[in-house]
């Protein structure tokens, strides 16, 4: 099926639609305009246009003359499809992992007293991390630990041989598969070597086998760069637990001077976090008219401020231009990844100040402030002077009303504490909830937005369809924000979208039926999560036993087909939204499907359509309770308890309402 050059509707977000309507009154493009005038290549969509020589680049388009058309070096459809596939996997996989590995140098750098601002936040984890490393902690002082962690963690990331040491942190079962087919990863430096390497010309050429070293590529990363960014950055920051914040555009404020943090590294942003609190700053704001400094977020460096600080967040990938259009951005400071071009020449058109942060990004038009984790704090300081000097500068500001609370902070060790408490916390409580059927499964619903489709759209009809069926659902990145925006990340979502039995385990735990656990690195702590619930026991032993899917409705990065290939080679049954940019090749199509499904018991399908993405979802699930010989999912069981009952019974007349609740008969008012 052809990608669409843009949907019908651009977005159901307000903000957005109000902001949009400005941007076409000033006459400047966004994303999405910009999508609507530039379909997509249709060859690249399918997977179909080989450029690794220069005997191409080589479009292996299908004809009624020439039905199986192959390269000049005779590559054929399935050969370039997975080609494509591994690359993207693989850029995707050393983004994540080198957004780690620079989380391991700060930690190493704090360790050793020479990085300005940062502490370690929590030292029972670091303590946890040392003993995944057999690293020996008796006698050590945390700052020595976190020291012999970092020097750990970069040696497993180059291990050139043997396998990453975290695997073992996968269900026993999980790591005999791997290492029966062959997937079990070296360090993620090695394996995305392996895989640019293979796939240069004239090397792998059997789809299967490439398509095999991209899962292992893959894992490289789930378990290995993306869940030591995890770890390290609550070892430095502070692992999350629920906060109330809010999200969207109408966080920005118009007497205050707005600083926007964009991107995706936790460690700049902390600082200046940190910055904007001190009264010096928030005076100096003062001296300029401003009321003072409000710092906000974009992406997944706001999802990890987010997710422990409360910093408000202006929204998803497909607001950030959105925010500059406002006209009420002193500065965006971005840091990697996701960072449209698109916001240097618009950053131009008004007053905001562009601020590229990593030593890898430069952006034209931008001003460049290079973090260094060594004075990280005086960096912070100088931006954030840079940001009120500019307040100065504003012009005729919009900023929309429109914003939501949200409870975000489930990190896997709060979701294990909020199931039983200190004494007894465990996953014991959410298995029994999906053995008895209260609870008809579990989904991850993740990944970006992507103007090809409806912003925000298909996540959030994917997702409230899973909880209209009684399935629970954990978010990271964009499709966090996406739902958070309109309501679905608060406790009182479960009155209004969870079907009766979700509604009871929300009500009874008291969470909402939408957990946000994260940045897009953070996906890592749904394996941790899996790995719980198949080692609890009633669920099997093994993460492909649970009754669950993981979806990315509005997927747009490499960095999520590499999320979905590890999720995939993790046992799970993983859907894509938009388009298949395999679709040129059935072989390929089988590959990572029903092949992927016999070696590994997960799979990877691309499916352009939210309707099927839940039926297919909703069948994957009642399967696997049906071979878990649960009871098949009956949504008229549950839901007789709780606030739900309590609320129907407010409806009553008092007389009837006493008798229900007390027994006791009352006189008629
Ligand atoms: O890493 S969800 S658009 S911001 S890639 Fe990017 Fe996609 Fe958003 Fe976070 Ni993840």
């Amino acid at each position: 099926m052809a990608k669409e050059a843009a949907p019908k509707v651009q977005t159901i977000d307000p903000s957005a639609i109000e902001v949009l309507k400005r941007a076409e009154e000033l006459g400047y493009s966004t994303a999405f305009s910009r999508a609507a005038k530039m379909p997509a290549c249709p060859i690249g969509a399918e997977g179909a246009c080989c450029q690794i020589c220069d005997m191409g680049p080589c479009r292996l388009v299908p004809t009624k003359a020439n039905p199986d058309p192959v390269g000049v070096c005779g590559a054929t459809r399935a050969t370039v499809a997975a080609r494509n596939m591994a690359r993207h996997i693989a850029a995707g996989a050393a983004a994540h992992s080198d957004h780690g590995r620079d989380l391991i140098f700060t930690l190493e750098a704090v360790g050793k007293g020479e990085a300005q601002g940062y502490e370690l936040r929590d030292i029972p984890k670091l303590y946890a991390v040392a003993g995944y490393f057999g690293i020996k902690t008796d006698g050590k002082k945390p700052e020595q630990i976190a020291v012999e962690v970092a020097q750990k963690a970069i040696a497993d990331m180059a291990g050139q041989k043997g396998e990453i040491t975290y695997l073992k942190r996968a269900p026993k079962k999980r790591q005999e598969i791997w290492r029966q087919v062959g997937i079990a990863p070296r360090g993620v430096d090695r394996e995305v070597v392996d895989i640019l390497h293979r796939t240069h010309m004239g090397d792998d050429q059997d789809a299967e086998h490439i398509l095999h070293g991209s899962l292992r590529c893959a894992l490289g990363d789930g378990w290995g760069g993306s869940m030591m960014a995890t770890d390290i950055s609550d070892i430095l920051f502070g692992t999350p637990s629920p906060l109330v914040t809010k999200v969207n555009l109408g966080v920005l404020k118009d007497d205050e001077v707005n600083i926007i943090v964009h991107g995706h590294e936790p460690t700049l942003s902390e600082m200046i976090v940190r910055a904007v609190g001190e009264p010096e700053l928030i005076e100096y704001a003062k001296s300029k008219g401003a009321k003072g400094i409000n710092l906000c977020g974009i992406c997944c460096t706001a999802n990890e401020t987010l997710m422990r600080q409360g910093i408000p967040s202006a929204g998803n990938d497909l607001n950030q231009e959105l925010a500059i259009i406002t006209g009420a951005v002193e500065a965006m400071v971005v840091d990697v990844q996701c960072i449209m071009q698109a916001v240097g020449d618009l950053s131009q058109k008004f007053h905001t100040k562009l601020i590229t942060t990593s030593p890898k990004v430069k952006i034209t038009g931008a001003t460049h402030i290079e973090f260094d984790e060594h004075h990280a704090l005086d960096i912070a300081r100088q931006i954030v002077r840079v940001a009120i000097d500019n307040y100065a500068n504003r012009q005729q500001t919009q900023i929309p009303t429109h914003y939501h609370d949200l409870v975000p902070g489930f990190s896997h060790e709060y979701i294990r504490y909020m199931l039983g408490g200190t004494l007894r916390g465990s996953f014991r409580p959410l298995n029994d909830a999906v053995m008895q059927g209260r609870l008809r499964g579990v989904a991850g619903v993740v990944g970006c937005n992507n103007p090809r489709v409806t912003h925000d759209g298909w996540h959030n009809y994917i997702v409230k369809e899973f909880l209209k069926n009684d399935i629970l659902v954990v978010q990271t990145g964009c499709g966090a924000l996406a739902n958070a925006k309109y309501g679905l990340l608060v406790g009182e979502a479960a009155l209004e979208y969870a079907g009766p039995g979700l509604r009871e385990v929300c009500e009874a735990i008291g969470i909402p039926p939408v957990l946000h656990m994260g940045s897009c690195v953070d996906n890592s702590r749904i394996l941790t999560v899996l790995t719980e619930m198949a080692t609890e026991g009633g669920l099997g032993e093994d993460i492909s036993d649970i009754p669950g899917v993981g979806i990315a409705p509005e997927w747009m990065s490499e960095k999520a087909l590499s999320i979905g290939a590890y999720f995939a080679a993790s046992g799970v049954y993983v859907l894509f939204g938009v388009n298949s940019p395999i679709e040129n090749s059935e072989e390929v199509v089988k590959i990572m499907s029903e092949g992927w499904e016999k070696m590994v018991g997960g799979k990877m399908e691309f499916v352009p359509d939210p309707e099927e993405i839940v039926r297919r979802s909703l069948a994957h699930i009642d399967a696997k309770r049906a071979a878990l010989k649960l009871p098949a999912y009956d949504p008229t069981k549950y839901g007789k308890s709780g606030d739900w009952r309590m609320r129907e019974l407010l409806q009553k007349p008092l007389a009837e309402r006493v008798n229900a609740l007390y027994g006791m008969p009352v006189a008629a008012e």
